[in-house]
């Protein structure tokens, strides 16, 4: 596996990055993916899903293995691995801690990770319709119990996936569980369907995306930064990269992290205004994408949609 130069990591522990700028409408079928839980059957995904070798980062990207394996960040256990139940705050706008354990085959906790992107582990939270998108790295007690301070937005049925790599296996893993965060009155609980939108603004930048996805196959994303109408060239490196992609499927939010094309960056190296990533979507469909990119210093999330084309 390459082993990536390690940079300052500017980004806190317990700070996190949120998209609650999508624009959305109610879309009352999400609602039925909470019972994706305890999604242990990989039946269902294993024909088209298990296949590696169409991966086109296959022998370079340390993602390859996991990536594309048949559960997507689904499943709540994976070759004896296990997320727990997520602890958090039971509903919105009440300040807490989010917690979780990771057992393994043996049933308990694991404490033994290998870095991966400059984190031990790395938590990616979103509401059932692709809403409120949190990035965000948790610290680890001595039991094994990761944990950081947490507050909902809003309410609804979320999907936490956590992407690590326990040491024991040296196979990366994504394992998801949902938490239900109440609501005072179910008006509240209105869901918003993504509409494809290929360019957004955040923090004062404008992010564009360009590129189809066509499914089953390497499908090459090219993102632009510009600000005031002029490119971005000052894109730091984060978390090892230029930028950090998830893409979420529209739907069941099977989980997709992807990587840019290029070699780790050097320490204090600076890039822009493109980050060109390659993705290979299992099914036609909608994907939410999630754009993590740094400059000076500070970390911001652009969220767009693509549908699939052929
Ligand atoms: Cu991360």
């Amino acid at each position: 596996m390459r082993r990536l130069p390690s940079f300052p990591h500017r980004n806190s522990q317990s700070k996190e990055h949120t998209t609650g700028t999508a624009a959305h409408d109610p879309h009352a079928e999400h609602t039925g993916h909470t019972g994706h839980t305890d999604h242990t059957d990989h039946t269902d995904h294993t024909a088209q899903d298990r296949h590696a070798g169409h991966d086109p980062h296959a022998g370079h990207d340390p993602h390859a293995g996991h990536d594309m394996s048949a559960t997507f960040g689904l499943a709540q256990t994976e070759d004896g691995y296990r997320i727990g139940e997520v602890s958090a705050p039971g509903s919105a706008n009440e300040p807490g801690t989010l917690s979780f354990t990771i057992s393994g085959p043996d049933g308990d906790a694991v404490t033994d990770f290998t870095e991966e992107h400059e984190k031990k582990l790395h938590l990616i939270v979103a509401r059932s319709d692709g809403a409120h998108f949190h990035h965000v790295h948790p610290t680890m007690d001595a039991g094994g119990t990761w944990s950081v301070p947490w507050q909902w937005d809003a309410p609804g049925s979320y999907r936490a996936f956590a992407d690590f790599i326990p040491t024991a296996t040296g196979a990366g893993l994504t394992l998801s569980s949902t938490v239900e965060v109440a609501a005072e009155t179910p008006g509240e609980l209105a869901l918003h369907p993504a509409t494809p939108r290929t360019e957004t603004s955040v923090g004062g930048y404008d992010v564009t995306v360009s590129g189809s996805i066509t499914p089953n196959h390497g499908s090459e994303l090219q993102f632009t930064v510009s600000r005031d109408g002029e490119p971005v060239t000052a894109l730091e490196p984060y978390l090892g990269a230029f930028g950090h992609l998830v893409a979420l499927r529209d739907g069941d939010l099977a989980y997709l992290h992807v990587h840019p094309h290029g070699d780790a960056p050097q320490p204090g190296a600076t890039s822009g205004p493109h980050i060109t990533f390659e993705i290979t979507a299992p099914t036609p469909g909608r994907y939410l994408l999630f754009l993590d990119f740094q400059v000076a210093g500070e970390v911001f999330t652009a969220p767009l949609v693509v549908d699939t084309v052929g």
